[in-house]
């Protein structure tokens, strides 16, 4: 059966004394719970190798927030998935509409971060998502479906290694949340791809996360619905008390 996730993405955010103080903090936080969802915290790499070690691993999975699409060699300033994974984390946000967005981030790009993670050990956080005038054309079908080409060409054992997070762009930063019901919609249509693709055991456990402006105030409601199985947590991740009234959803 597939896992409830809340995963934190801490973005560009936090200087690496305030990130491990977030990260004590949450650990603190979780260490008398058991919470009902896996939790991850996704961080700025330099946050990694100091966050990985601090905190309970059997309740806190640490991931980076993207990688390199190149193995190694003279790309200054990449970070590789082997470096990230020799961090101790697990997890690597991939596709994030900020990324596609400022960075040129193609679906083959997405490809080849998506298999170098993989092949290093790594678990794909990979976004898929729509922007607004896509949204208002209702053009979201289309646009995920072909956003979702970058992971439709892995084997399905390593589709099945895969998180993904649906992420609304017009949601994102804006406060605007989408409804329940147009959360639950998209994740039923995203999880019908990926049975046509796969099938449907693959499809039933795939789980994906909502995300775009997710908080304590409306996490309950969007997690109950079938098909949505925890949330990408912005903004929210960065307050502990804020990011567990998200984890205390489920
Ligand atoms: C947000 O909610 O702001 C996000 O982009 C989460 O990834």
């Amino acid at each position: 059966m597939r896992k409830n996730i809340v995963a934190g993405n801490w973005k560009m955010n936090k200087t690496l004394q305030e990130g491990i103080a977030l990260a004590k903090e949450l650990n603190e936080t979780l260490a008398n719970e058991k919470p009902n969802c896996d939790v991850i915290i996704c961080t700025p790499f330099i946050h990694l190798a100091s966050v990985t070690p601090l905190v309970d691993a059997a309740k806190i999975g640490v991931g980076a927030e993207n990688c390199a699409d190149k193995e190694s060699g003279a790309y200054t300033g990449e970070v590789s998935a082997a470096m990230v994974a020799s961090t101790g984390a697990k997890y690597v946000i991939l596709g994030h509409s900020e990324r596609r967005a400022y960075y040129g981030e193609t679906v083959a790009i997405l490809e080849e971060k998506v298999k170098l993670a993989l092949a290093n050990g790594l678990t794909p956080i990979f976004c898929i998502g729509e922007v607004l005038e896509e949204r208002e054309a209702n053009k979201q079908n289309e646009v995920v479906a072909a956003q979702l080409a970058s992971v439709f060409s892995l084997s399905a054992e390593d589709f099945s290694k895969i998180i993904l997070a649906y992420e609304p762009v017009w949601a994102i930063g804006t406060g605007k949340t989408a409804t329940a019901e147009q959360a639950q919609e998209i994740h039923a249509f995203i999880r019908s791809l990926i049975a046509e693709k796969y099938g449907k055991e693959i499809a039933d456990n795939c789980s994906i996360l909502y995300g775009g402006s997710c908080k304590p105030s409306n996490a309950k409601e969007l997690f109950a619905n079938p098909d949505v199985d925890g949330g990408l947590i912005g903004g929210a991740a960065l307050k502990v008390s804020d990011f567990k009234g998200i984890i205390d959803a489920f």
